[in-house]
């Protein structure tokens, strides 16, 4: 039943009677039950807490009327088998810093607050993780979750792509410039291949498992690759990337997506992936020439528009790119990039319904 969804046939490149739609970012800090939740628990707690996760992933869906869910988790859980701490910090975004080391006397040791990765060394030391077990609460939860979604709404589980992991590894945390992962990537290109394909394979280990346990489909994030020129995306990150979904389990569509990819489109898209996800800087058509028609492409109202627009912008916005993807099978619509935190949720509820109608076959 869940095979013949409109989602799953649009991976395919099948036929459809309308467009299907979903949301990076459909649940979260745009919803209000979400805001009262996160007052009373920590973030990790919720992402650990199989109850909340699969309340939070189907009540998204639901709420939104979405044609898939996406599993309630975050691209940076899989820091902290490697050995690091992560935390959230109000406002000011993710932190990643290297785990006191156990053993020592209180108040020596490593001291917290230092960048996680700074060293050929610490990569080295990065262990071999097994995330079946260390990330065994996800997998629970995509259980428990498949179990009570619909059957008919297909259900996403999703990574980071290795190039946007090493970033928040080496950065410690958000970044404008990702000028440590740059000079790191010149300086030492050894250190940063070992570092790659370490997060390649673990990436792999984790959708991998993520499958068996009921995703049936996957998203590789790679939201911050568009800081790189295509010359450094063709030399350090793409072959890591074709590795990864070279590495996965077949039979669940892959959607490869990046922001700020219009420089490299192409090599982009030869690194895999059944769906290719662009952001709002490129026209959907012209990406759709780029990628030619052998894989489907997801995308791509500005996420700004359906935060700030009135319902009739929003609605030339969503006709403009029903136009461009033709009615040609293989277009999942899509944001360019996450809902936004101050999108007002009756927004989104519109432009669900508005893909829906305007894309009627
Ligand atoms: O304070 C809070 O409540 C935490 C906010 C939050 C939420 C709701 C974070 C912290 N992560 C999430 C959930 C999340 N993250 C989902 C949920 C499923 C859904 O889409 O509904 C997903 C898919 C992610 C993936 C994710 N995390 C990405 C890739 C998507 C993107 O937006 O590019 C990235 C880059 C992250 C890192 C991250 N986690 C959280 C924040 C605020 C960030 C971005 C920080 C930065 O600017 O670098």
């Amino acid at each position: 039943m869940t095979e013949d969804s409109v989602f799953l046939k649009a991976c395919r490149r099948e036929e459809t009677p309308y467009t299907p739609v979903w949301l990076m970012r459909q649940a979260g800090r745009y919803m209000k039950d979400y805001r009262l939740l996160r007052e009373r628990t920590p973030f990790l707690d919720i992402c650990k807490n199989k109850d909340l996760v699969t309340e939070i992933t189907i009540g998204a869906q639901e709420k939104i009327g979405a044609d898939a869910a996406i599993i309630f988790s975050d691209i940076l859980l899989i820091v902290e088998p490697f050995g690091f701490d992560l935390s959230y910090l109000k406002g000011d975004g993710p932190s990643i810093r290297r785990a006191p080391s156990t053993g020592s006397a209180r108040g020596s040791g490593q001291r917290r607050g230092a960048r996680a990765l700074r060293t050929a060394e610490d990569v080295e030391r990065l262990p071999d993780i097994d995330p079946e077990e260390s990330l065994g609460f996800l997998m629970e939860a995509i259980r428990q979750t498949r179990r009570a979604l619909k059957p008919e709404v297909p259900l996403i589980g999703f990574a980071g792509a290795p190039f946007t992991l090493a970033s928040y590894l080496i950065e410690g945390g958000a970044s404008k410039d990702f000028a440590a992962t740059k000079e790191w990537m010149r300086r030492r290109p050894g250190a940063w291949g070992v570092l790659m394909e370490k997060i390649a394979r673990a990436t792999a280990k984790y959708l991998n498992a993520q499958v068996r346990a009921g995703a049936q489909a996957l998203q590789i994030f790679d939201s911050w690759v568009g800081c790189l020129s295509a010359e450094e995306y063709k030399n350090f990150a793409l072959p890591h990337s074709a590795a990864l979904i070279r590495s996965l389990d077949q039979g669940v569509p892959v959607i490869h997506f990046g922001t700020g990819t219009d420089p490299f489109l192409e090599l982009f898209s030869r690194a895999g992936g059944d769906v290719i996800g662009v952001d709002h800087r490129v026209r959907l058509d012209e990406a759709r020439e780029r990628i030619g028609t052998k894989q489907a492409i997801q995308g791509n109202l500005d996420p700004q528009l359906l935060s700030t627009g009135s319902l009739a912008e929003i609605k030339r916005g969503v006709q403009s790119i029903l136009k461009q993807a033709a009615g040609r099978s293989g277009h999942i619509f899509n944001l360019g990039h996450g809902v936004l935190p101050e999108t007002p949720p009756k927004n989104v509820v519109a432009l669900i319904q508005m893909v829906h109608e305007l894309s009627q076959r």
